[in-house]
This record gives C-alpha cells, structure tokens and sequence, in this order.
C-alpha cells in the first residue's frame, strides 16, 4: 500500500445558519463548559461596547440584500463535528466573501489575528468554492492615538469601498472605521441602546493606552538607568563578565557531555583560551595550514578521513583564523553511535584491535587499542594507523562500512569560529581545500584534567 493518509481528511463542509440544529448543541455543551468562568468577572467598558458596535456592524451589513444567513462553517475530521464562526458571509452566485469584525482598543496584531482566523477559514471552505474574498472591517476604539487612517462610513453597505491589503501573502479587503460613526449610526437605527457607552469605552482605552506607554517609558529609563549604573560600577562589570563566562563555560561542558561536540561563532581567541583552561590541560597547538609539497596529510589541501587524534587529547578545539573559498568542510561521526550498531561479538573483536601509536610524546608507545570500554568508553581510531594484519578482520570492516554509510554532519567554520570535540567519541575529517591557500586553523589538544 503507497500513500496511506494518516491524518483524517476533512470531510462534509457546509456553511449552515446559527439555527442548525447541531450547531445548537454544540452551543449548549459550550455554554455548560464555560459557566462560572465569566460570570463574575466584571465586563470591562470595551468588552462590552465591541459586543455592541459588532452587532451593529452585522447589521449594516445587512442592508445589503447579498448577505447569508448562513454563516457557520461546519466540518468532520474522522468522526468529530466542527465549527468555525464567520462574523459574516457575502454571497454572490457562487463567490463568498467571508468577513471579520474586529473591535479593539489596540492597533497592529489584532489585525493579522482577523487575518489568520479568515485565512484558516477559506482553506476549509475551498472544499465548496474556489472563489473566496477576504474581508476585514477594523475598528480602533483607540483611533485618536493611532497613525491608521479612517475610511468613510457609508449607511449603504454595498456602497462601501474596501482598500485592498496584503498579509501573509494573502490579499484582503479592509476598512477603519471611526467607532464613533458606528455608534451614531447604531443609534439612528435604534440596535444602539446605550449611546454613552461608546465615550465610556473610548475614555477607558485611552487610560489603558496611556498607562501604555508609560510603563514603556518606565522600561526605557530602567534599562538606561542599569546600563549607567554598570558602565560606571567596574566591580559590577567584571562580576557580569565572570557571570557570563561562567554559564558559557558549562554550557559547552554540557554539550560535550551530551552529544561529543559544540560549535561556536564569532568568538575571539582569548575566549577560547579561557575556555580550555576550565577543560583541562593544553597538551599541544598545532597550526592547520597547507604547505606546499607536504608529505603530512594534515598540512596538505587533501581530503581527511574520519579518525581521532592522538589518545592524550580528551578534546580537540579548533579556532578558524580563515577559511578557504572552497571545499575545507568539517566532517563529524559519532563514534558512539556506531558502535552501537555492531553485534555484540563484533564489540567484543574491535576491544582486541591495536592500531599503530600516533607517535607524537617521548613515552607514546608502539601501539594503542581501537577501543576501551572502560566508562567513559575510549575510540582511537585513524584508517592510516591501521596494522595491516587487521585489513581483513570481519568486525572492523563492518565498522568501517557503517561509518562510510553513515550520513555524517558537516560543518562549514568561519573565521571567529570554534569547533570542540570529545576525541574520545567523535571521529573527525575534512573535506579537500580546493579554494584559496591560506585557511587557517589553530589546533589544540587538551588533555583531561
Ligand atoms: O583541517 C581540518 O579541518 C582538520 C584536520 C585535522 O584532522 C586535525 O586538525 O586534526
Ligand atoms: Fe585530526
């Protein structure tokens, strides 16, 4: 079987009216879940002149004969029912334009929220027509303070010229309109019931829009207050960059612990040295460049296999002095991972394999095992340093073509970027430097401490 559908398909969408019966149902079930979470709080004047000015919206809208009455987009997903409410729905032949109110004492956001909700809308209804318009109409109880500018209201709904927008790269028909004409007209046509209600809210919002910005302004003047006080408190300053290094040091004595690696960027080589300090003991600095005829592969622009270093070295860090143009690729391979795909009798065979020495220190001696399971487990691993005896030994060759099957994670360093691994655990390599000359990394070995 090709293509199982594991999720649903939505199925069986309608546009009913707020009488279906279903959807009363559904009504009460809500009504019953929802009863004592709002009935004692205390309505804020804007919470209820929104519930007002929609309702007088809605039927504006009316006044033109093309508006639905059904207005309820129900749908199935395997077998639950579902509801989604439209504020309004304008249909001509077979176009629907669907429609949101918003009444806000806010400006932005509240928008884009009306322009999601209709979106998530049209992509249901497209199951019934492909021809859908869009349609916001905004009211800003906050419209003194804002830049948005108002479009004229006119009593006639089908006479109403929407501005065109796009969010999201959807287009929309959209129109701000002064609350305040909304009202009056609300009023004339007696849906308005309470005409002082809307100054009541107007005066509120604008309360809440100043104490706004005055809590801004207060941000403002803290932080410039606390940046002054640390600009001119040295002790405070050395306590945040001793702070700050401190969590940056076990974070990456964290990640090392989890996954064997951690790259960083756009750091300098003082940080870096003060994070070896607090790893262990620098052993050795090498610097990675390419050498003309270089008979060592390291220092050649050829492409490096997966292998660790020498065993002293607990972790390698590299800092990227300069990358090449092209090629010069980091390659990682958790060692762990696969060598945890082996047989348990071909672990048991890699623990008796013995790899030449990496000869570097005055007591390294001529040979060093592939694995030590000791905890934490031990790789020591070059494909140059493998003793020719071993070419053809079953359990090696199997981990070899696990790591060359395996997808490995490459990375690209920057100058200003460090790269530290557990050389333990992770195998490393590169790609051919087949750019410019003159990449550069420093290399340091850190024994554990
Ligand atoms: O050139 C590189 O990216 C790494 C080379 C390498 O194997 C090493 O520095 O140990
Ligand atoms: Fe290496």
């Amino acid at each position: 079987m090709n293509n199982i559908e594991l999720k649903p398909a939505i199925r069986n969408v309608q546009l009913v009216s707020v009488d279906h019966p279903f959807y009363k149902l559904y009504l009460s079930q809500f009504r019953r879940k929802s009863n004592g979470i709002n009935n004692s709080a205390v309505k804020s004047k804007s919470f209820l002149i929104s519930m007002v000015l929609e309702r007088t919206v809605q039927e504006w809208i009316k006044t033109s004969a093309t508006v639905s009455k059904e207005r309820i987009i129900y749908y199935e997903i395997g077998r639950k029912r579902f509801f989604k409410e439209l504020d309004y729905v304008i249909k001509k032949n077979n176009r629907y334009i669907i429609g949101e109110i918003k009444v806000s004492s806010m400006e932005g956001d509240v928008v884009s929220k009306a322009a999601k909700q209709l979106n998530e809308s049209k992509i249901i209804l497209s199951h019934i027509s492909k021809d859908i318009g869009m349609q916001i109409i905004s009211i800003n109880l906050n419209y003194k303070n804002t830049e948005d500018k108002l479009d004229e209201f006119n009593p006639n709904f089908s006479g109403t010229i929407f501005r065109s927008v796009e969010l999201n790269r959807n287009k929309y028909e959209f129109i701000n309109l002064s609350p305040v004409e909304i009202n009056q007209w609300g009023v004339n046509n007696s849906i308005v019931k309470t005409p002082e209600l809307l100054q009541a809210a107007i005066f509120e919002a604008e309360l809440r829009d100043k104490r706004r910005s005055a809590k801004k302004e207060l941000e403002d003047k803290v932080k410039i207050q606390v940046e002054n006080k640390v600009a001119n408190d040295s002790e405070l300053q050395t306590e945040i960059k001793d702070l700050m290094m401190l969590v940056s040091i076990l974070t990456i004595k964290i990640d090392l612990l989890e996954k064997g690696w951690v790259h960083l960027t756009n750091k300098s080589e003082e940080f870096l040295n003060e994070v070896l300090q607090n790893l262990g003991e620098v052993i050795f600095v090498t610097d990675v460049i390419i050498k003309e005829d270089s008979k060592a592969l390291i220092t050649s622009g050829r492409a490096l296999d997966y292998h660790t270093d020498h065993h002293k070295a607990k972790f390698i860090a590299w800092y990227c002095r300069k990358q090449t143009s092209l090629g010069g690729e980091t390659i990682l391979m958790d060692a762990e991972k696969v060598y945890g795909k082996l047989k348990e009798d071909e672990k048991k065979e890699l623990e008796h394999i013995e790899l030449f020495e990496h000869k570097i220190f005055p007591d390294d001696k001529e040979s060093h095992p592939l694995v030590n399971n000791d905890y934490p487990r031990k790789f020591y691993y070059s494909y140059w340093l493998v003793k020719k005896e071993q070419n053809n030994n079953s359990a090696l060759k199997e981990f070899q073509r696990i790591i060359k099957e395996a997808e490995p994670l490459k990375i690209l360093l920057a100058s200003g970027d460090i790269l530290i691994i557990d050389n333990h655990r992770i195998f490393h390599g590169r790609t051919s430097i087949d750019g410019s000359k003159d990449r550069f990394l420093r290399r340091y070995w850190v024994s554990n401490s």
